[in-house]
């Protein structure tokens, strides 16, 4: 086979034992790599009602079949379980230099399953699989943790790693890599904290196969150019995603005082041009050249990286306007592997209830010392930091009163930084997400923004499902990064043909978006089996939403409007092929050849 190894490295923990998995192309072509692997192991494998943190769940990490080539921002991998923090199906998405090694030491995945008897770690070099102690590195955070490895196994190899956060089975954790790269937000650090597992190195040395070496060699020249080339790039090199910031202030989206407002007096202190007066470096992924990773020193001098979803959510979200004292939390965050949207949100919603007094402690809007203090509670689980740990749904809970209608979550995970008082599409796909209120599967709020902000139609619920099938189903299955597209423009043309190049097979656009709707319905059955009652009432945005309008800014008043987004919901149902409860029909399961999972929900 092209393109792909054709190879799953199995990992047993519990017998400490390994062995090499192999697929065929019809594996490969339905399901590509990622987040499509992922998604069929965990249904095919997982027994419902499994507990997100027992030594039954499955750890994945999954490459696709562009990772690693020679060709723009292929070092990237996901990272997927059943989600401690939602119960559902849960992934993320980082690029570290474990990507590229994973598929030269010969693999797209490694599932990884049991648990350890004590904190270990596993090493793999091309057909080499150890499992070493990680005892002396328990305990510690995940910088020095990854210094210690590098330093033992030298600078080529690549890290997937945890903080005490992970080791702590905080629901939220992430993985991380060198040091400002994570993904998997809704706890899937937890799950590898659970199994006993510090970090997975890997070392590849081998060639991975290609169909036509020097075509792609030469496409991916001339897509590295193309990128350099575009009008945006400059501007992108200067900021990355922190351009964000400005734009999201100027369009009354920027979550201010736990999703409250959508506008933030300070926020010319922590925009793209503040992080330019302070940056000090630029990091980011394998195989990229629009390094997107902005670096400055934080108030005790230590370098952070930034992003706008951090700064929109330990920035605005909980008032403070000082870059480097957000640096600081992000900075804590990644060292101890805490999720910085979820944390955000989380701090935001307890300066809340302090102010209502539906708590006892005092935390203030704007304190960096109380954030601090938050951020580490829910980190160690010191306190009540051991209900801060198992997320804002269940927090709000514990807080009482109103409190779960300013919760700002869906499906138990936090919002990431949009707020959608005046982006009802948005907040759809808050809802819709597959994985919880995450913006990665659609972004759709800049369309919206651009075209009609206020409309609740049939269009807009297209376009939805457009960016969940090449967001959510494509670039988490090919696996490259999806930013040269969605922030410089690089066409999506350029992806059939570099799947040709590497894989010799003839893939159209139109059939990768069948693939990503195959993924998409699977991930929502895996949802139905763990939850009988799963459906409509699940797909739901935070409350506030509709019912405590914006102060201030020019769209004060704004809210999202319920029949509008009923509507809304309606039709996407009907543009998916599900029931009007939202459970793929028969029918579109056997189209998408899953007839299989009709039969196992018994959807008739
Ligand atoms: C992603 C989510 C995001 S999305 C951000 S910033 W963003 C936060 N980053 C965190 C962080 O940093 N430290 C931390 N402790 N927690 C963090 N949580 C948050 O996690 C990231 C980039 C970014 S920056 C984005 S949008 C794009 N995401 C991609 C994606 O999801 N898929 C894909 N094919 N390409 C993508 N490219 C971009 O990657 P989750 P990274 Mg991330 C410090 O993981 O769980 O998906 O949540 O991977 O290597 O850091 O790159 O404004
Ligand atoms: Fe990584 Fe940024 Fe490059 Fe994407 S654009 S691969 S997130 S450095």
């Amino acid at each position: 086979m092209h393109g792909w190894n054709g190879n799953i490295l199995r990992m047993d923990l519990t017998k400490k034992k390994s062995s090499v998995q192999s697929y065929d192309k019809d594996f490969a072509l339905k399901f590509l790599g990622g987040r499509g692997f992922a998604a069929k192991i965990l249904w095919d494998e997982l027994p419902k009602g499994v507990d997100p943190l027992s030594p039954q769940n499955k750890l994945i990490f999954a490459t696709g079949p562009l990772t690693g080539l020679p060709l723009t921002s292929s070092g990237k991998i996901v990272v997927a379980a059943k989600s401690p923090l939602t119960g559902g199906y849960g992934d993320g998405n980082l690029g570290t230099r474990a990507a590229v090694n994973l598929r030269k030491a010969g693999y797209e995945a490694v599932v990884i399953d049991g648990k350890a008897d004590n904190p270990t770690y596993i090493y793999i070099e091309d057909d080499t699989v150890e499992i070493k102690d990680a005892k002396d590195m328990w305990g510690l955070g995940t910088f020095a943790a990854e210094d210690e490895l590098v330093q033992t196994h030298g600078r080529s190899v690549g890290v997937l790693i945890i903080g005490q956060a992970g080791e702590n089975l905080v629901k939220f954790a992430p993985v991380l890599s060198q040091k400002g790269r994570a993904g998997g937000r809704p706890g899937m650090g937890a799950v590898m904290g659970s199994k006993n597992l510090k970090a997975v190195i890997i070392k590849g040395t081998k060639d991975i196969p290609i169909s036509d070496p020097d075509g792609l060699k030469k496409l991916g020249k001339e897509g590295y150019a193309d990128i350099k080339g575009k009008e945006s790039y400059d501007f992108w090199i200067r900021q990355g995603t922190m351009m964000a910031l400005e734009w999201a202030n100027e369009s009354s989206c920027l979550p201010t005082n736990n999703f409250r407002e959508g506008v933030f007096d300070e926020a010319k202190g922590i925009d793209g041009y503040r992080m330019e007066e302070l940056k000090v470096s630029r990091r980011g992924c394998p195989n990229c050249n629009m390094q997107c990773g902005n670096v400055i020193k934080d108030t005790e001098g230590e370098e952070a990286e930034l992003d706008y979803e951090n700064v929109g959510l330990l920035g605005s979200n909980i008032g403070l306007g000082d870059l480097q004292k957000v640096a600081l939390l992000n900075k804590l965050a990644d060292d101890w592997g805490v999720d910085t949207i979820s944390a955000g949100n989380i701090i935001g919603f307890i300066m809340e209830a302090s102010e209502k007094n539906l708590i006892t402690d005092k935390y203030e809007w704007s304190s960096i010392e109380d954030a601090r203090t938050l951020l580490e509670a829910m980190a160690f689980r010191k306190g009540f930091g051991n209900t801060l740990a198992e997320g804002v749904k269940y927090t709000s809970q514990k807080v009482g009163g109103d409190s779960h209608k300013w919760a700002m979550q869906c499906k138990g995970l936090e919002c990431s930084a949009y707020d959608c008082h005046a982006a009802p599409g948005m907040a759809l796909a808050f809802a819709t997400s597959s994985i919880g209120a995450h913006h990665k599967d659609a972004w759709l709020i800049s369309w919206e923004i651009a075209t009609d902000r206020s409309g609740y139609n049939k269009e807009k619920v297209a376009k939805l499902i457009e960016l969940q099938q090449i967001r959510g189903g494509i670039f988490e299955s090919l696996v490259t990064c999806r930013l040269p597209w969605i922030e410089v423009g690089f066409s999506l043309d350029w992806y059939p043909k570099l799947l040709k190049a590497a894989t010799g097979e003839d893939i159209t656009f139109d059939q990768l978006l069948t693939t990503a709707d195959r993924i998409y319905a699977l991930i929502r059955c895996f949802w139905k089996r763990e939850y009988p009652d799963f459906g409509r009432s699940w797909d739901m945005p935070p409350e506030r939403w509709f019912t405590e309008p914006l102060t201030k800014g020019p769209l004060a008043g704004t809210k999202v409007d319920r029949t509008g987004y009923d509507n809304m919901l309606n039709w996407y149902y009907e543009q998916r092929g599900w029931d009007a409860n939202g459970i793929p029909t028969k029918q579109k399961l056997e189209d998408l050849g899953l007839p299989d999972v009709a039969a196992a929900l018994n959807i008739v």
